[in-house]
């Protein structure tokens, strides 16, 4: 029996227009299969068929009001009457409660016997040191007698009584400034010991020597030594043992190299055999071909660098959404979960960008335990200590404990294990815990007498534990991120975590190795250059066999292919797959959507209108009909769906949820209920611009960081788009990304009552200058869909390393069908809207973006009809791109003076058209002013430079002069400049539109 299908809830609308039908009578549909879109006056939505049958009849055609209840049509074999939402069934009860919990250090490293306890030694405090001992030598037996997890769950159960009697509980954001993993519980390298410390050596020399040699051609080219010379262990153990490079069995672990450690990275692939000497010498000097960049820069090496990081705070930010985005790609079922890890390789001083501990709490939140970040703890970072008068390992470790992640402290080197076993009283921990990063500073850069001066000697017991040791020996007490040993143990713990991610941080001293003249000093990060002294001094530290002879000429060394070092570092990489950094792509293209997906754009909406935002969004559902786009995109937004009119999407696709729903939402019975989903597509990313931009920072470089092709679409308000992640923007086109980001409610007159704060006069502006961004201010559908469609198959056919900027209005207006034969012109960046019939007395040709061209086109029917000037009417949808044809023209024409000199676009348009050029958009003059010279005519610009502020959009066009009324006046005015016509039609206009000539500039007011 046939049965209806009618309007489901749909909130407060009412009488809204049905825009596309959908199904035809005799269709076969399964559930959920879309029946008609309808749209209200700021978003549009499909509503799906409540069951599977045939359809019989349909009830509404293209224009018709429907409403809650309205009868769509009818099917046969339905189940259901009426759309009721699948209501979201809660998780049940056990499945929550069986999600894997978090494995904690003391699980993965379990400490079955307690050799030692760092006890405070007896104070003032402890009114009863015999009680103190007997509840330490309590909790050892549980220790010894039942294991850790009975210790902590012991533990547990005193605090929360504590809690419940009103104690005031001890902060235990932190624990004692020891190693998190005490050495019995160590895993042990497998690795050669004697060999790895040769290969260090050859790399650490290699590294400083090609910094060295930079300088001396001249010392404008910079570079770091002691950056990486911290760092050499912490890399060379995870190059030896953990990190597995992308071949055709694996995906491969993802590295985020410190920028500054770059020198590093060259020195190893030299031993490898990846990159020459030659190369090596030209460090920095990339002008000329086969320089290496000074930091990782995928745009400048794009077969080797994977991630641009060294604007600080960048790496830990993108790090993050990219560990999520693999997991998103893993949930939404695109890619295989082969438990692949992204480790990220951060400075101490870092930390303190915003950014760098900004998303931390995200990335415990969705649980990445396929991310690890190493802090490289050196204490300092340009200009001196990071926290002199604190402990920054300490600082960090309460700040990601309290987030949520597994913190694995490297403090002490093994030569530190046998004082710290015999350090019964606890004394020599409460000295460690004392002591601030300033005076560790110092201990490495003034030798072992001082140590045992100022350290242990604070205490006499402390003095005696040392009394048998050497002041070389003393010196010799290393530091945990020195220790390839303690390393391997903490990479290995942190592998193996699970639930939660993991932060290593991992004491080390800067410019280590380097000696008076940069070990543990305050210049140390400046120090780019070594004498003859330091150099042997550097290569006698670390045993180079090098001659000094050799040593003098600055010589790289490489042992011969058939060393035992060679062998074994080569080997080491084969067992782990290939070699790393290395960026490839074997990403499928994904075939641009046909045609007709588009043709809807192209015809006129008649009365109906509509914003371009709404434009951009019915595109976007109807590509989430086409199968091979659909599973492709990745919608991104920053909590501002219902501002877009996107919020049908959380039902369509669903928001992305690694834990699925576990809860009905308030709304359920709607249509567009706020649907999570451990497989939904949407990334809702809340009020965080940064992370939004991070998430389609993944997305659009997934195809070489996991070999498929996405689609993202960054949609947001344009004003905190590159005005607020511009960094982020530089480094997404240096990582080559490719995707759109949509700067929605844009224009700096178009959002009207915002005022300052939201008005975006200038993000046309700052996106034309990253070069491989390619923007569009566009002002119809049309306009709209010929570029949206361009992109994908430019960025995603043809795999073009470019990115788009669009922007989108929320102003409404009815939409004019495509012009004939206007494609090339719209990606061109200007085409002949409408062209003069040539009757009156004068010419202009007019210039208009955005939704300023509007303004323009109504400039040019009073034009007309009042003063009888004829005008062309042209559509720029992109200033920025005419300026970048103007300019390589230009160039190309001054190469080759003996040439006919080639025309710029602008020029061809332009220059068999009579009369002055007047362009306005809703964006600063500057954005108009780039064309200004690529054609010789006489050029007006207008816009609106200043600050924005709340009023009616009148209201503000009228105040930035870019209403219709300013346009033809300043038309009229600029004639009369041209001797075209007389003054008195300017001065008559002023009058006529109430123009205030006294009124001050409006960027002055
Ligand atoms: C956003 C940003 N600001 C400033 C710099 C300049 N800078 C380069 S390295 C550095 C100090 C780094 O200290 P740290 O993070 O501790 O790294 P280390 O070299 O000590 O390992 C600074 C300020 C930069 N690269 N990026
Ligand atoms: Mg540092």
């Amino acid at each position: 029996m046939a049965q209806n299908i009618s309007v489901p809830d749909i909130g407060d609308f009412k009488e809204v227009e049905v825009i596309e039908v959908l199904v035809k009578p005799g269709d076969h549909i399964n559930k959920n299969d879309p029946i008609v879109t309808i749209e209200s006056d700021k978003s549009s939505v499909e509503i799906p068929s409540p069951s599977s049958g045939e359809i019989k009849d349909l009830k509404v055609k293209i224009g018709d009001k429907v409403s809650e209840g309205s009868v769509l049509a009818t099917i046969e074999n339905g189940q259901e009457a009426k759309v009721i939402k699948d209501s979201v069934e809660p998780e049940p009860a056990e499945k929550v409660s069986s999600i894997e919990k978090p494995k904690t250090n003391v699980e993965l490293n379990p400490v079955k016997q307690v050799k030692k306890v760092f006890a405070e030694p007896a104070s003032k405090d402890d009114i009863d040191p015999v009680e103190t001992s007997e509840w330490i030598e309590s909790l050892n037996s549980v220790i010894e007698n039942d294991g850790s997890s009975r210790a902590s769950y012991l533990l547990n159960k005193v605090i929360d009584q504590a809690y419940k009697s009103g104690l005031v509980l001890p902060d235990t954001r932190t624990t004692p400034y020891i190693n998190t993993i005490p050495s019995e519980a160590e895993k042990i390298s497998p690795g050669d010991q004697n060999i790895e410390k040769k290969i260090r050596a050859y790399i650490r020399w290699n590294a400083a020597a090609m910094v060295v040699k930079a300088n001396k051609k001249s010392p404008e080219l910079g570079g770091h030594i002691g950056t990486f010379a911290s760092a050499a262990t912490l890399y060379d153990v995870g190059m030896n043992h953990f990190w597995r490079a992308k071949n055709n069995k694996f995906g491969g672990d993802l590295i985020y190299f410190q920028g500054h450690s770059a020198p590093g990275m060259y020195a190893r692939a030299f031993l490898e055999g990846r990159l020459t000497s030659k190369q090596l010498d030209g460090f920095r000097q990339e002008v000329n071909e086969g320089g290496l960049s000074s930091y990782p820069h995928p745009w400048l090496m794009p077969k080797f660098w994977q991630f641009p990081t060294v604007s600080m705070g960048l790496g830990p930010i993108m790090a993050i959404y990219q560990a999520r985005f693999l997991k998103y790609l893993i949930n939404r079922g695109l890619i295989k979960d082969e438990g692949r890890k992204i480790w990220v390789f951060l400075g101490d001083g870092e930390m303190d960008e915003p950014e760098s501990l900004g998303a931390i709490g995200l990335a415990a939140r969705e649980k990445l335990d396929n991310l690890i970040f190493v802090v490289n703890c050196n204490l300092q970072r340009l200009d001196g200590p990071v926290r002199g008068n604190g402990k920054i390992i300490q600082e960090l470790e309460g700040s990601f404990r309290g987030s949520g992640w597994n913190v694995i402290k490297v403090i002490w080197g093994s030569y530190w294990d046998q004082l710290l076993a015999k350090d019964k009283s606890g004394l020599l921990v409460k000295r460690m815990n004392e002591c601030v990063d300033g005076e560790y500073q110092v201990f490495k850069a003034k030798g072992g007498a001082y140590v045992r001066d100022k350290f242990f000697g604070k205490y006499p017991e402390l003095q005696e534990l040392v009394s048998s040791m050497t002041d070389k020996d003393i010196w010799k007490l290393n530091r945990g991120g020195h220790d390839p040993h303690k390393v391997y143990a903490a990479y290995n713990a942190a592998i193996q975590n699970t639930g939660s991610p993991t932060v290593i941080l991992a004491k080390t001293i800067k410019g280590y190795g380097m000696g008076k003249t940069g070990e543990s000093v305050n210049t140390t990060h400046q120090q780019k250059k070594l004498d003859e002294e330091d150099l042997l001094y550097y290569r006698d530290r670390f045993n180079v066999p090098l001659t000094d002879k050799q040593v003098k000429n600055i010589e790289y060394f490489k042992p011969e292919e058939s060393s035992e070092e060679m062998k074994y570092l080569k080997e080491r990489r084969l067992k782990l797959g290939g070699f790393i950094p290395e960026r490839s792509s074997f990403a499928k293209q994904i075939k641009a959507p046909p045609k007709d997906i588009f043709d809807a754009f192209m015809k006129s909406t008649g009365v109906k209108e509509m914003s371009t935002t709404m434009a951009l969004v019915r595109m976007l559902t109807a590509l989430l009909r086409d199968k091979n786009v659909s599973p492709r995109l990745v919608p991104i937004i920053p909590d501002e769906a219902r501002t877009f009119g996107m919020e049908g999407f959380f039902q369509k696709i669903g928001i992305y949820a690694h834990e699925g729903q576990k809860y009905e939402p308030v709304d359920s019975e709607q249509l567009s209920s706020y649907r999570e989903d451990k497989s939904g597509q949407v990334l809702e990313e809340g009020i965080n611009e940064a992370g939004a931009m991070s998430s389609w920072i993944a997305a659009a470089t997934a195809y070489t960081n996991h070999d498929i092709e996405m689609i993202p679409i960054y949609i947001f308000y344009s004003m905190f788009g590159f005005q607020r992640i511009g960094d982020l923007a530089w480094a997404a086109g240096d990582s080559q990304a490719r995707g759109f980001l949509i700067g929605a409610t844009a224009g700096r007159t178009t959002l009207a009552g915002e005022g300052l704060q939201h008005q975006d006069g200038h993000s046309q502006l700052l996106a034309s200058n990253i070069p491989n961004c390619i923007s569009y201010d566009p002002t119809f559908s049309y306009e709209m869909a010929t570029i949206f469609r361009e992109g994908l198959r430019r960025m995603h056919e043809k795999k073009e390393n470019v990115f788009y900027y669009i922007t989108a209005m929320n102003e409404n207006y009815a939409h004019p069908e495509k012009p004939k034969g206007c494609e090339e012109g719209i990606l061109k960046g200007m085409y002949l809207f409408k062209e003069s019939n040539n009757r009156g007395k004068t010419k202009v040709q007019l210039l208009g973006s955005g939704t300023i061209l509007r303004e323009v086109i109504a400039a040019s029917e009073i034009l007309m009809r009042e003063y009888g000037i004829d005008s062309d009417i042209w559509s720029v949808t992109s200033f920025n791109e005419l300026r970048r044809d103007g300019m390589e023209t230009e160039r190309y024409n001054l190469l080759n003076p003996n040439e006919n000199p080639k025309k710029s676009y602008v020029q061809k348009c332009l220059e068999k058209r009579d009369g002055p050029v007047i362009a306005t958009s809703d964006y600063n003059r500057a954005f108009c002013d780039q064309i200004r010279p690529y054609t010789e005519k006489k050029f007006y610009s207008f816009g609106t430079d200043g600050y924005g502020r709340s009023d009616t959009r009148k209201n503000l066009r009228k105040f930035f002069e870019v209403d219709k009324e300013h346009i033809v006046a300043y038309t009229l005015s600029a004639l009369a400049k041209e001797q075209l016509i007389g003054s008195d039609a300017a001065e008559k206009a002023f009058k006529k539109f109430k123009i205030n000539k006294d009124k001050d500039f409006p960027a002055n007011l």
